[in-house]
């Protein structure tokens, strides 16, 4: 064999041993995994255990449970207490000095939680404050530098796994204490941002989440808060999301880790990252199919303990609460503030025991259960599973109807049977079929005055049809209306009269929304053939005179706007307060407001030019509260803080001019306000500036 051939063949042998050593140096940390798009099949599957658990502990504790609330003699403080009370850093980093829960026992804590049929516990590793309640290699400003000395979430995590309790972290984003995050708050004049590097913030954040998806076990929610902030971006929450997800590819993340949370009402615009929506003191009004959400509440008004606050809700309240949340498909993680000394409340513990019984007994109709195939039952809730090749529906009876018959519309299933969960040995209930509906007929009383239970075995898969609906958000029009009818179960035909009688086979078949021109009562049915298969929906749609409008001769363009300040929960009545500033606006146009644009509120006044006689929907999109009134009537009342919430009415108005008054106040966070309007059969859309006006003072 040739010289010249070993010569070439050791060439190429090193070449390629280099190419490799490029390839290897180049390699760095190795690339983080795209979770952003996982497949629908593995999201399912990690969410599984949290969707089948449906009730959790959520717990607030930290340095502000010492104060309790209470601070210079005022009581209406509690984990947000180093701003309402304007705390210099200083004086509460002392509060580490005197942070000592002796009476803390994580072996209490998980069993009151587990008695009370709670999976998972969501405790604060890091609220706001910035202190934290676990031994962090990334600062001083934790439970190490305390009196007590000894790791919380290390306790709590040896406790849980005894009692298969799934430990989860509520961890703040937003933190006044660390000196690389950004913004300072605004009342800090005197702590410099000076050197702040919010990157490197972001990087002790990073780390911090990695020593609490390491240190603590099988954590199963990172439970994100402190969103809301300009310095927090989508783009960091994106990669957050993606960070925590490489750490520990199965934890679950909810929706505030990233800028997609639409307030309040907690649910997550489409693009933004999180695993599940989260309202915060609400539940939303109906179910959300396909959507994973959690309903976070307090047991009184506070999240951290507040010991003058004594408004606590009823275990009834509680469990109905709980159960209306099932009932849409909802996750229900309720609070607890516990004191300085590592004691629940015992108003706390007295709920936890009463809701505890009730799920001991009923359990079975909230876990693992989805959303009731019914709209709304007056008498109470439901929620559904499949058990075996049956179906189990869990009718949750608040309030036992007088005739003592509960009707389920639309049940296509045969029945198998029905009884109480709770106390099987009671007679069998008697089920009936009415045409579409199964009636069932209940004893005199009910066994338990909060909610008793009764499982109706349908058989085989559930078929359910929906009693048809329309999307016409008002009953008025002026000249003419088109209605529209919609059913969710789109197999069937719908079937509908003009004269308000019940539909049968022989009825309009529905083929397009309904032209009226006179006051009409549509009603309509689902039919699969001859037979009725859903409920009636019953509307009277009326043809109304519209208020005339008027003629202005000194009309100048835009809204006389009166700007006031000051600290509401709910609109004020503005005509007993100042104004700050006063002037004329293009439009609603807020720019009159405080830099911080909170603690403030707007009276916009003026006239709008109604361009034809028509019913209009008018709309206000506003966080926090709004009202409309037109011709000094209220059509529009949206107030409350609130994230962006968008209420309407109708009113029938004739051609010109019309009174237009606009309420607006926003307390703290985000803030915003849209005021639109729509005719009965046009489009909705911001009133445009030219159609406002205003008459000069002389
Ligand atoms: O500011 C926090 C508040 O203190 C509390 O932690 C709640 C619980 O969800 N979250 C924020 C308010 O929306």
């Amino acid at each position: 064999m040739k010289p010249n051939f070993f010569y070439s063949l050791a060439t190429l042998l090193i070449l390629i041993f280099c190419s490799m050593a490029c390839q290897i140096k180049k390699a760095g940390p190795s690339p983080l995994n795209e979770y952003l798009n996982e497949s629908r099949a593995d999201f399912e599957q990690r969410m599984a255990w949290w969707q089948e658990a449906r009730f959790g502990m959520f717990i607030h504790w930290g340095l502000y449970s010492i104060p309790a609330g209470e601070w210079n003699g005022e009581t209406n403080h509690a984990e947000w207490i180093r701003t309402t009370a304007q705390i210099p850093l200083e004086t509460y980093d002392t509060l580490t000095k005197h942070f000592n829960p002796v009476k803390f026992n994580a072996d209490d804590w998980v069993k009151m939680a587990k008695d009370a049929g709670m999976k998972y516990i969501v405790i604060t590793s890091k609220h706001h404050d910035g202190f934290c309640l676990f031994d962090s290699k990334e600062t001083e400003f934790d439970i190490m530098s305390t009196p007590y000395q000894k790791d919380i979430l290390k306790e709590l995590a040896i406790a849980c796994k005894k009692e298969n309790i799934r430990l989860c972290f509520y961890h703040s984003i937003m933190d006044w204490h660390h000196p690389d995050y950004l913004p300072r708050r605004n009342w800090e004049t005197e702590r410099s941002a000076e050197g702040a590097d919010y990157n490197r913030y972001v990087q002790h954040l990073k780390a911090q989440l990695k020593e609490l998806t390491t240190n603590y076990g099988d954590i199963g929610v990172l439970w994100f808060d402190g969103e809301w902030e300009e310095t927090w971006t989508h783009e960091m929450g994106l990669d957050l999301y993606n960070y925590v997800r490489n750490l520990k590819p199965n934890i679950i993340i909810n929706n505030r880790v990233d800028k997609g949370r639409s307030g309040m009402a907690g649910m997550t615009s489409e693009g933004f990252a999180g695993d599940f929506g989260t309202p915060e003191q609400e539940i939303p009004a109906t179910g959300l199919p396909g959507l994973n959400w959690e309903s976070c509440m307090t047991m009184n008004d506070n999240w951290g303990d507040n010991k003058a606050d004594k408004n606590f809700k009823s275990s009834k309240e509680l469990i109905q609460k709980l159960v209306d949340i099932a009932s849409k498909g909802g996750n229900f993680l309720l609070n607890i503030g516990p004191t300085a000394e590592g004691l629940f409340p015992q108003e706390s513990m007295n709920r936890l025991h009463e809701t505890g019984q009730w799920m001991k007994r009923n359990g079975e109709s909230i876990y693992g259960t989805s959303a009731s195939p019914f709209a709304n039952l007056a008498w109470g809730r439901c929620t559904q599973k499949r058990v075996g090749e049956n179906t189990c529906l869990y009718l949750h009876v608040f309030d036992r109807p007088a005739n003592g018959e509960l009707v389920l519309h639309g049940v296509a299933n045969e029945p198998v049977g029905a009884q109480f969960l709770a106390y099987p040995n009671v007679n069998l209930i008697p089920v009936h079929r009415s045409e579409d509906a199964l009636v069932l007929k209940l004893l005199p009383s009910l066994p338990d005055s909060v909610n008793t239970v009764i499982v109706l075995v349908l058989k085989g898969n559930a078929d359910i049809h929906a009693t048809p609906f329309t999307t016409m958000p008002h009953n008025i029009f002026v000249h003419k209306l088109t209605v529209p009818l919609l059913t969710e179960t789109n197999t069937d035909e719908i079937r509908y009269t003009t004269t308000g009688t019940v539909p049968t086979a022989k009825s309009k078949l529905y083929t397009g929304a309904i032209p009226i021109y006179e006051t009409t009562a549509i009603s309509a049915r689902a039919f699969r053939g001859e037979r009725p298969v859903s409920g009636v929906f019953k509307k009277t749609f009326s043809k109304v005179a519209p208020a005339p409008g008027q003629e202005l001769a000194a009309a100048a363009a835009g809204l006389q706007y009166l700007y006031f300040e000051g600290d509401w929960d709910k609109l004020p009545d503005f005509s007993l307060l100042k104004p700050v500033k006063t002037g004329v606006a293009k439009g609603f146009d807020r720019s009159a407001m405080n830099a911080e644009g909170e603690h403030c509120g707007f009276e916009f006044r003026g006239f709008v030019r109604i361009p034809e006689d028509e019913a209009y929907t008018f709309f206000t999109e506003s966080d926090d509260g709004s009202r409309l009134w037109i011709d000094q009537s209220l059509v529009v009342d949206n107030d409350g803080l609130h994230g962006m919430q968008e209420a309407s009415g109708v009113v029938a108005l004739g051609s010109g001019m019309h009174e237009i008054w606009v309420h607006y106040f926003e307390k703290t966070g985000g803030d915003g306000l849209k005021v639109s309007w729509e005719t009965a059969n046009g489009g909705k859309k911001e009133i445009p500036e030219e159609a406002l006006f205003h008459i000069p003072p002389r």
